[in-house]
C-alpha cells in the first residue's frame, strides 16, 4: 500500500489556510459592518409642529419606528381548525353516509350546535332551519348561508378616523388581551402612517405601565404614563391633551381588566369615558372591548355588561388561535349586536387580522375530515 500521509498532509494544511482566509474575510466583513454609520431612521410621516409642554404627569417617551416587515394573508382555515372542529367536523362525522334527518339524528346536530359557544338563541335558530330541511347534505350549507347573513346584519365593524385626533378606549375583564392588542394596533396605525400616542390607563399595577411601556416601545408610538395608583380618567384626559396639542392622529387609552360584575370598577369605566368628552367633546370615537375567544358564551355576557357602562363599538376576540369555541363570533353577533372588529391570533405584534365574515364563515363550514 503506498504511504500517502504526506499528500494527505498537504491537502489538511491548504483546507486550513483555505479555511483561515475564509474567516480572516467574515471577521473583516463583521468589521466593516460594525463601522458602518447607522441607518437613517424612517422619516416620521407628519413632524409634531407642537412644542406645548406634556400635561403634568404625562411622560411622553419618544421611539423609533419599526423595521416595516411583511406580513402573511391571515390564513383563516388554520386559525379556525378546532373551532372547525367542533361545529363542521362534529357534523359531518354524525351525517356521513345518513340517508334522512330523522329525529334522533335532529336531536344530535341539536346536541353539536348548543356545545358549540354561538349561545342559546343562535342555536335555537339554526336548529329551527335545520328542522326545515331533508337532506343531510343541505345541514352545512345552510349554516354556512345562517351565519353568514347574522354577521353581515350588523353595522360595520370598521371605523374611519374622520377627525383627528381618533380616540380609542380599550376595555375589558382581566387578562382578555387587552395591553397586547393595544401593542397590535399601535402597529397597525402607525405603518399606516398615523402618529399614534398611547395613554397607560391601567394605573392599578405598575407593571401594567411598564407593559404598555414595552409594547409601545416594540410599535414605534409614543406613551403617555401616569403615576402608579393615580386616577386612570386623568391619565387618559392627559392623553387626549396632549395629542391635541401635539397633533396625533390617534389615541389608544389602556384600562385595567375588571370583572364585568364589579359595579364599581365598572363606573369608573364610564368616568373616563365622561373626562375624556370634557376634552374632546365625541370621544372616544371607539371603544373596543376585548374578549378572550377561550371564555366562549361567558363572553358574550361579559359583552353585554360592558356595553352598559361604557358604547362598546366592537370587539376584539383575542386568543382565537387554538380555541375551539370561536363559534362565540356568531353569539355575539346575534345576542350582543355588536360587530368583531378585530381577532388576535397569536400573542406577537404582527398577530392582529381584521374580522372578516365571508372569511370566517367559509373557514368555519370548510370540510374538517382534511384537517
Ligand atoms: N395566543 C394568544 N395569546 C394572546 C393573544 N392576545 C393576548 N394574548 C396573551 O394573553 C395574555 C394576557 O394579555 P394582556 O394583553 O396582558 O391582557 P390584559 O387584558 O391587558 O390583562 P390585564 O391588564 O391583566 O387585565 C398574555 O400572555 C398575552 O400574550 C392572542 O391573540 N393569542
Ligand atoms: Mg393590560
Amino acid at each position: 500500500m503506498p504511504d500517502l500521509t504526506p499528500e494527505i498532509l498537504w491537502i489538511g494544511g491548504g483546507a486550513a489556510a483555505a479555511l483561515a482566509a475564509a474567516l480572516a474575510l467574515v471577521i473583516a466583513f463583521a468589521r466593516a459592518r460594525r463601522s458602518r454609520p447607522p441607518r437613517p431612521e424612517a422619516a416620521r410621516p407628519r413632524e409634531a409642529p407642537v412644542a406645548l409642554a406634556p400635561p403634568e404627569g404625562a411622560v411622553p417617551v419618544a421611539a423609533p419606528q419599526p423595521e416595516p416587515v411583511a406580513r402573511a394573508a391571515t390564513d383563516w382555515r388554520a386559525g379556525l381548525r378546532r373551532t372547525r372542529g367542533a361545529i363542521t367536523g362534529r357534523l359531518e362525522s354524525l351525517l356521513r353516509g345518513r340517508a334522512s334527518l330523522d329525529e334522533q339524528t335532529l336531536s344530535e346536530v341539536e346536541a353539536i350546535l348548543y356545545g358549540a359557544d354561538l349561545g342559546v338563541r343562535t342555536a335555537e335558530e339554526l336548529l329551527a332551519a335545520v328542522r326545515g330541511l331533508r337532506s343531510p347534505d343541505d345541514v352545512r350549507p345552510l349554516l354556512a348561508s345562517k351565519a353568514r347573513a347574522l354577521l353581515e346584519a350588523l353595522p360595520s365593524a370598521v371605523v374611519e378616523p374622520s377627525e383627528t385626533p381618533h380616540v380609542i378606549l380599550v376595555v375589558g375583564v382581566n387578562g382578555s388581551g387587552k395591553t397586547t392588542s393595544i401593542g397590535k394596533l399601535a402597529l397597525r396605525y402607525s405603518r399606516a402612517g398615523k402618529r399614534v400616542i398611547v395613554a397607560a390607563g391601567d394605573t392599578y399595577r405598575a407593571a401594567a405601565i411598564e407593559q404598555l411601556s414595552v409594547w409601545a416601545e416594540r410599535a414605534g408610538v409614543e406613551i403617555v404614563k401616569g403615576a402608579p395608583g393615580g386616577d386612570p380618567a386623568s391619565v387618559a384626559f392627559d392623553a387626549l391633551r396632549a395629542a391635541r396639542a401635539r397633533d396625533f392622529d390617534v389615541v389608544i387609552v389602556d384600562t385595567a381588566g375588571r370583572l364585568q360584575t364589579d359595579q364599581g370598577l365598572m363606573d369608573e369605566l364610564a368616568k373616563i369615558q365622561r373626562v375624556m368628552r370634557k376634552e374632546i367633546g365625541d370621544a372616544p370615537h371607539e371603544v373596543l372591548l376585548v374578549l378572550d375567544a377561550n371564555t366562549g358564551q361567558n363572553a358574550i355576557r361579559q359583552a353585554q355588561e360592558f356595553k352598559k357602562a361604557v358604547a362598546v363599538s366592537g370587539i376584539v376576540l383575542s386568543k382565537l388561535d387554538g380555541t375551539a369555541r370561536g363559534g362565540v363570533v356568531l353569539g355575539i353577533a346575534q345576542e350582543v349586536g355588536l360587530p368583531v372588529r378585530y381577532v388576535g391570533l397569536g400573542e406577537s405584534i404582527e398577530d392582529l387580522a381584521d374580522f372578516d365574515a365571508g372569511q370566517f364563515v367559509e373557514a368555519l363550514f370548510a370540510p374538517a375530515a382534511a384537517d
